[in-house]
């Protein structure tokens, strides 16, 4: 497989950004969302900022909190046994598996360009966490476009779990928020361009708990908001570069041979990689074929190293002919762009 980096890559990093928050440092923009709007490339970049700490004992965590519309900031010492620390994103309940905060808050912020390779990034936050099941942040966003409307959905972090919200916009300046679409646990949802038999379609990855994996799941809706028929799609594979969990990761491409999705699979020991899943165009709970190997896997050293190492992680590309622009998260800390030949990524699904 032939994978064009760009040379400007990354194309955003966190000193690139100012951060939002006094007293907060950028320490990631990435896992961006994509869309087209008025002749320019719109990422929506989840940036996540921290509290500066002075003191290496205290690990600062920021909730939003919705009464007062402000971050505020819980000190944790780091000592303090109760907490494990060695996951960087999180303030884990030792020996839980479950996290009490994360370290940083993300928010929604837009990057445009003309020419896909230089943004420039907007002052402040796009979207911003509003209501109680954002306390903890809101993240990677993906954007379909459905006529003029874009539609903008992202994981809602809070206490009460993961869940993925929605807003649309049409201009990329207000927008409307419509709640919760998937209730938690569940990340990863990817609504596609158009109705199919009547119907929108949606990917999504539930987190099951009693039994089962975090593996990818499709559904239906009339209206885009209440969505049913839910079924499994796609799941872990021993062994492979997929079998630790995956999700969907960019907007379904429409192609002759069926839906193109590009997906994350990550291993156990958490390298993240992406491939491809095609479906069939007529009725896309149907897997026609899938990458054995990955597409894209972290070599390049801004993907191996930074916050969260060895992470490729994309939330939206653009196609052109035969190229697929890549946009990808990595490392859990900048954006980069990568073209594939679209022919080329079909031809080695098995
Ligand atoms: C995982 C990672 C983090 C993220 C949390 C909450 O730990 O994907 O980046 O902040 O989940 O969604």
């Amino acid at each position: 497989m032939r994978v064009y980096r760009y040379e400007e890559n990354p194309l955003i990093t966190p000193s690139d950004i100012k951060p939002y928050h006094d007293g907060f440092e950028v320490i990631g923009a990435f896992n961006a969302g994509v869309a087209e709007y008025n002749g320019e490339i719109i990422l929506a970049l989840r940036v996540a900022e921290r509290p500066i700490s002075d003191d290496p004992n205290i690990v600062k965590a920021p909730v939003y909190s919705p009464e007062t519309n402000k971050v505020e900031i819980i000190d944790i010492d780091r000592n303090d046994s109760r907490y494990d620390f060695s996951d960087p994103r999180v303030i884990e309940i030792s020996g839980t598996g479950q996290f009490a905060y994360l370290t940083s808050i993300s928010y929604v912020r837009l990057a445009r360009s003309k020419d896909g390779r230089n943004f420039t990034i907007d002052d402040g936050a796009f979207v911003y966490p509003s209501n109680e099941h954002e306390t903890f942040g809101i993240e990677d966003p993906r954007i379909t476009q459905i006529g003029d409307t874009y539609y903008i959905y992202f994981s809602a972090v809070s206490p009460v779990g993961v869940g993925e919200s929605m807003v649309s916009t049409k201009d990329f300046n207000t927008y409307e928020h419509h709640g919760m679409i998937f209730s938690p646990e569940n990340k990863d949802v990817l609504i596609f361009p158009e109705k199919i038999n009547g119907k929108y379609y949606a990917l999504h990855r539930p987190v099951p708990k009693a039994t089962g994996s975090p593996e990818m799941w499709i559904a239906e809706s009339d209206n885009l908001l209440y969505w049913g028929n839910h079924r499994h799609l796609i799941g872990l594979r021993e062994g492979m570069w997929d079998d630790g969990r995956i999700g969907g990761g960019a907007v379904p491409i429409k192609t002759e041979k069926g839906w193109l999705e590009l997906y994350h699979g990550a291993s156990k020991d958490n390298r993240y990689c992406m491939g491809a899943v095609l479906l069939d165009l007529d009725d896309p709970s149907k897997v026609i074929a899938r990458s054995e190997t990955p597409l894209v896997v972290p070599e390049a050293d801004y993907e191996v190293e930074g916050f969260f190492s060895k992470v490729v992680f994309s939330c939206g590309a653009i196609v052109e002919g035969d190229t697929i622009k890549m946009y990808y998260g990595v490392a859990d800390t900048s954006m980069a762009c990568a073209e594939l030949s679209l022919s080329e990524v079909l031809d080695s699904l098995k």
